[in-house]
């Protein structure tokens, strides 16, 4: 007999990530398992991958960030396999399956001037469709100024795609053989009016699930004593498919045909709903 669980996410929280795009629910993570991530941060800062990057003028407090963390660091396997987030991500887009795109750290050094820029995911990634939802919680604190996200309200219903920059610089990303994303994110902060905004402070345990397409950004990290340490999960559900481009920041083994489903790669996107 098929195991019922128990409901994670209210029907007014999926409604308000439809509606606006972006959801943050309190308190979700427990102490345990804020415990293990930061273990897997102490690991993976000792031991940055060939996706780390750090931005920020030279000299200063870094925005340092990597990826693929699940397959070299056990406190981010057993995360991602045995904690909560898949399954909220699931009853959130209402999928059948998940499979992980992308793990993203995002570590604001205490101090850290940099901001993250606004832009959206999606073209960030090697793939397409609509059913894509990050996930990002951090272990402390985080406020206006201290690296807390901001979104634009209902954005991921504009029907846009624009042009990807270096999140900690603001520089276009290589548009070497770019489709038709050639737009600039417009300037939301100085227009409120016509773009409305959400901040989402949040405090250890509380998670935030955005949709791929929703535009945020984040203030660098005033706070000297604290680091601001974060991590974005990237879940696919049931319509993404593989879309290559060719500057997509994350390299993959033996990328797939347009068109193709991430099942195909299941070593560097393994299925996590239903878990296995
Ligand atoms: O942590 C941040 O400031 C940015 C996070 C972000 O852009 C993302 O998770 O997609």
């Amino acid at each position: 007999m098929a195991e019922t669980l128990e409901k994670l996410v209210s029907e007014e929280d999926i409604r308000t990530f439809h509606e606006d795009g972006a959801v943050c629910l309190r308190n979700v993570l427990s102490r345990e398992w804020l415990d293990l991530v930061a273990h897997g941060f102490e690991q993976a800062v000792a031991s940055p991958g060939v996706f780390s990057k750090s931005y920020g003028p030279e000299g200063a407090p870094r925005y340092y960030t990597d990826h693929r963390l699940f397959n070299r660091f056990d406190p981010f396997n057993r995360f991602l396999f045995k904690g909560p987030l898949a399954q909220i991500s699931a009853e959130i887009l209402g999928a059948s399956r998940l499979d992980l795109y992308d793990e993203h750290l995002l570590i604001k050094e205490p101090g850290a001037p940099a901001p993250t820029y606004w832009h959206h995911d999606m073209p960030y990634f090697a793939i397409d469709g609509y059913d894509l939802a990050s996930i990002w919680f951090s272990l402390d604190p985080t406020r206006e100024d201290t690296g807390a996200l901001k979104f634009a309200k209902g954005s991921h219903k504009w029907g846009k795609l624009y042009q990807p920059v270096r999140i900690g610089e603001n520089k276009p990303v290589d548009s070497f053989n770019r489709d038709n994303l050639i737009e600039t994110v417009p300037d939301i902060d100085d227009n409120p009016e016509d773009y409305p905004t959400v901040l989402m402070e949040t405090d250890p345990g509380d998670v935030i699930v955005f949709h791929g397409l929703t535009l945020h950004s984040s203030s660098g990290n005033s706070n000297t004593e604290i680091s601001r340490r974060a991590l974005s999960l990237r879940f696919a559900g049931d319509d993404i498919r593989w879309k290559n481009r060719s500057d997509a920041p994350l390299i993959f083994e033996k990328p797939l045909k347009d068109g193709e489903p991430l099942s195909m790669l299941a070593n560097e996107c393994p299925q996590v709903w239903p878990r296995a």
